[in-house]
């Protein structure tokens, strides 16, 4: 493989340094690093094995220049200008990576929503009693979000949750035209969607529109195709996601803090060990359940295991560890290193960023590997599907057989080369409100007072192009020593967990200012708001700030990072996050750079009708001081102190 560093220009566009994987360090874990010895001395392939095999990565897919959405083609445009400019179809460079970008949205929208759908779906089932297993936990929450509805207020749980939940699933459909969850939002910034035609009807809707506009003969206008991409990401972000996280609060109760541990420390050498893996946790709660049953403790305890210990990877670990405190054994790239570690009894997955190689990884050791949607099948995999009726009984049979399973392993095969990392989780809104007295009146004073200078996400996925981590954990560490509060989510807050971010004694890592809030508060300077459709919690506490100060949303000193995405949802996310107001910036590149046009649109071009826009920067450094610089502008704007700017 070339050692120097390629170049791919498009003439008189944008240019993006790509590193050959040789140069690129896997990660800058320890416990990542161990197994990732192990699995080479096992033989074992891994997802960097896979990566270097693909090196070098199509230089048209790269740029967006690539088609193949019809059967004349597959077809692509030369960035040099010496080959095709057009499609078979007649299709620019500008229809072709737009048309691409939409579609991308449009899967990351789909998963999301899909996701919030099995909720709607679980929820109506638990009002008309087909759920065993199931209830309404917070009702407080169901009170407040069916109000939000226009549910009468004087029905009854049940009947209630049933009434919210066929309104939820009206927001799917066309019946309504309006998401009702953007009414959380300043009535300016609703002002500017409806300007530019974007404000998000129904959430299929949208998604289903995005990809009859892709079609090959039909929106064949750059912008117009970018412009329903953002209403396709806000039908995810104050729709499917939104919906999600709120009705999950509402079955499985509202996160309140609370302490935990990271890292595959987590498993434990002498228990029945079982991985709760994907994004949705109907299941996962049902697992968590059944391993508290004391038969199953009494069984494990006959096999010689000292107990039944779950951990979590990805965002349903984020899902239960927000709500009930089971620790997270790793982020993405740690799915197929966990199994490695030989001491894994089972692997019950849902949907969404599974490796498809698990089902191999699994076949060496004793693992049995669980999927669990009917939506979502691997290959060796033992299936079990879940649905709202079957949820109750399955959790029992996945632990059930795990640890009989237990009898099977190798004890000379396991390896867990950590200890576990502390870390404090479950700052939902409602969390972070109740800690402030119960408004946000004290976070504002602070941000006024210049002690806190703004509020950052920093979220997403990790990505074998980044040395895993590294993103995530040096960008934070630049912005909590400029005072700033970083909020995550998903695989960054698995980062930083690992990192020792996510503690309160991190607060001696932050400037004078956070430091002195987290330690009146007690908490981490670094808060953990949840999975990846728990950014709609980020989303929700921009919009109630935004609204205490009277401001619309671009106006407030926050941003948002994804250092190491890679998925359709964190381009869906990136992109509800932008039209919602808040400036973004990706630490890898997305398939844009074959189209100035859409380049320059996403760049620069939608802050003049949005407020904010995307930014690209791939060192996590110089990716802090654009954000310092934006975050300082924005204090001036509200006319607050402001440093250096
Ligand atoms: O939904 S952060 S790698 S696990 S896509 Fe996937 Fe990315 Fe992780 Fe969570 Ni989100
Ligand atoms: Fe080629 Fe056009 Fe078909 Fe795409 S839609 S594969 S550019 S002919």
């Amino acid at each position: 493989m070339a050692s120097d560093t390629r170049k791919a220009v498009r003439p008189g566009g944008y240019a993006v340094e790509q590193k050959p994987s040789s140069e690129t360090p896997v990660s800058i874990q320890p416990d990542t690093l161990a197994l990732k010895q192990k699995a080479e001395e096992e033989g074992l392939e891994t997802i960097w094995e896979r990566f270097a095999a693909q090196q070098p990565e199509c230089g048209f897919c790269q740029l967006g220049l690539s088609c193949r959405i019809c059967a004349m083609g597959p077809c692509r445009i030369d960035p040099f200008g010496d080959g095709p400019q057009r499609g078979i179809c007649g299709a620019d460079a500008d229809i072709m990576v737009a048309r691409n970008l939409a579609r991308m949205v449009a899967g990351g929208a789909a998963a999301h929503s899909d996701h919030g759908r099995d909720l709607v779906e679980t929820l109506l089932a638990v009002a008309e009693g087909h759920a065993p297993g199931y209830q309404l936990t917070d009702l407080a929450k169901l009170d407040r979000i069916a109000a939000e509805y226009g549910v009468a207020p004087e029905l009854p749980p049940l009947t209630k949750a049933r009434e919210l939940a066929l309104a939820m699933m009206e927001e799917y459909g066309i019946k309504k035209g309006h998401l009702t969850f953007t009414k959380r939002l300043p009535a300016t910034r609703l002002e500017k969607w409806q300007a530019l035609g974007i404000t998000p009807r129904g959430i299929d809707w949208e998604i289903a529109e995005m990809m009859h506009r892709t079609h090959m003969g039909v929106d064949n206008d750059p912008v117009n195709l970018l412009l329903q991409a953002l209403r396709t990401a806000l039908a995810d972000g104050w729709g499917g996601s939104m919906i999600a996280t709120e009705l999950s609060d509402i079955l499985f109760g509202t996160p309140q803090p609370a302490a935990s541990q990271a890292n595959i420390g987590v498993l434990k050498a002498d228990q029945v060990n079982i991985i709760l893996h994907g994004h949705n946790p109907l299941v996962s709660e049902m697992v968590v359940r059944a391993a508290q049953d004391p038969e199953l403790l009494q069984r494990a305890r006959e096999l010689g295991a000292q107990g039944i210990n779950l951990v979590g990877l990805c965002c349903t670990g984020n899902e239960v560890l927000m709500r009930k405190g089971i620790p997270m054994a790793g982020n993405h790239l740690v799915q197929e290193l966990a199994l490695i570690t030989g001491a894994v009894e089972a692997i019950l997955v849902d949907y969404q960023c599974i490796l498809p190689s698990l089902g191999d990884l699994a076949a060496c050791y004793h693992t049995i590997f669980f999927s669990t949607s009917p939506k979502a099948k691997f290959p060796k995999a033992t299936h079990l599907a879940f649905t709202p009726e079957t949820g109750e009984a399955l959790g029992r049979e996945v632990v059930a057989r795990a640890v009989e399973n237990y009898a099977r392993r190798n004890p000379e095969r396991v390896f867990i080369p950590a200890s576990p990392v502390q870390q404090f989780t479950g700052f939902s809104v409602e969390a972070i409100l109740a800690a402030l007295g119960g408004t946000p009146e004290p976070l504002l004073e602070a941000i006024k007072a210049g002690q806190l200078r703004g509020a950052v996400g920093v979220v997403g996925c990790n990505n074998p192009k980044v040395t895993q981590d590294f993103g995530h954990t040096t960008l934070t560490r630049e912005l909590i020593a400029r005072d700033i509060l970083v909020l995550d989510t998903g695989c960054a807050a698995v980062a930083h967990a690992k990192a020792g971010l996510k503690v309160p004694e991190a607060a001696e890592l932050a400037g004078d200012g956070l430091k002195a809030v987290c330690r009146s508060l007690n908490i981490p300077p670094v808060l953990h708001m949840g999975s990846c459709v728990d950014n709609t919690r980020i989303l929700a506490l921009v919009a109630a700030l935004a609204q205490a100060l009277g401001v619309d949303t671009d106006q407030l000193p926050v941003a948002a990072a994804a250092p190491e995405w890679y998925s359709e949802k964190a381009v869906a996310i990136a992109s509800y996050a932008v039209a919602s107001g808040v400036f973004t910036v990706l630490g890898v590149v997305p398939p844009v750079l074959g189209s100035k046009t859409v380049t320059e649109v996403l760049l620069k071009g939608l802050t003049q009708h949005l407020g904010a826009c995307f930014a690209v920067e791939p060192d996590p450094k110089k990716a802090a001081a654009l954000i310092i610089r934006h975050i300082e502008e924005k204090r001036r704007g509200l006319g607050l102190e402001a440093r250096g700017v």
